[in-house]
């Protein structure tokens, strides 16, 4: 099975399949893909003009999957080892709600709030926007902090007793907040900071943040 993965390395998204794969220890190819604009090839296989897409060589055609939670159920399926969705009904309910609330509360806020402001603005030679960034962390992350905190109660990971699914979605979206030069305040939300340092702490994660660490080593907040 040759496996294709479209996409650029920041991306909350692309990681989340990156870090399922190397959990996984699946092999594949990163192509890159400028988003911004979208070539016209690419919207062939993307309708949605997003990042990441999975191609699956040894399918016929058309032989893509967009979307990151599209792809990581495909891989668990072909891989299924480790486990990474619960096996419990319920569990695996919550594990999708989280990986939901990731994707799309999380994503919203530190994508467009935080990590556009700041990190991808320096990459692409604007003006950071501090003022939104600081805005962004100061009235709309607290909220996000506290549920996150809640759900996490005493337990070392999101759904259950197992790292999961929700793991890796929450946790991708945490680099993009730290390579915009933030993080979760360790005195307000102790078990969370501490959480989010054990899960970047994960091979599959560290290989990932290290290799993007050189290109936002610059653009951090000051
Ligand atoms: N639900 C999608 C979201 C993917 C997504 O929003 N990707 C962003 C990059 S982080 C993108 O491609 N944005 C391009 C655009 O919105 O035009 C997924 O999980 O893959």
């Amino acid at each position: 099975m040759a496996l294709i993965i479209y996409g650029m390395g920041p991306s909350p998204f692309v990681r989340k399949v990156r870090v399922v794969m190397a959990e996984k220890g699946v092999d594949y190819t990163l192509e890159n893909v400028n988003i911004f604009p979208a070539p016209d090839w690419f919207m062939e296989i993307s309708p949605l003009k997003r990042i990441p897409v999975l191609r699956d060589t040894d399918k016929p055609e058309p032989n893509t999957i967009p979307d990151s939670s599209a792809i990581c159920l495909y891989l668990e399926q072909t891989h299924p080892e480790p486990q990474l969705y619960p096996q419990d009904g319920f569990e695996r309910g919550r594990a999708a709600w989280l990986e939901e609330y990731a994707d799309t509360e999380m994503a919203g806020n530190i994508g467009l709030g935080v990590f556009r402001p700041i990190a991808l603005s320096a990459l692409m030679g604007k003006e950071q926007d501090t003022e939104t960034a600081n805005k962004t962390m100061t009235e709309k992350m607290p909220r996000i902090f506290d549920y996150l905190s809640d759900v996490l109660g005493d337990r070392d990971y999101m759904v259950g007793s197992a790292f999961s699914i929700a793991d890796i979605a929450v946790a991708t979206q945490f680099v993009n907040l730290q390579h915009a030069g933030f993080k979760v305040d360790a005195a307000k939300w102790p078990a969370l900071a501490d959480y989010v340092a054990r899960i970047h702490a994960r091979p599959s994660f560290t290989a990932l943040i290290d290799e993007e660490a050189a290109l936002f080593a610059k653009t951090r907040a000051a």
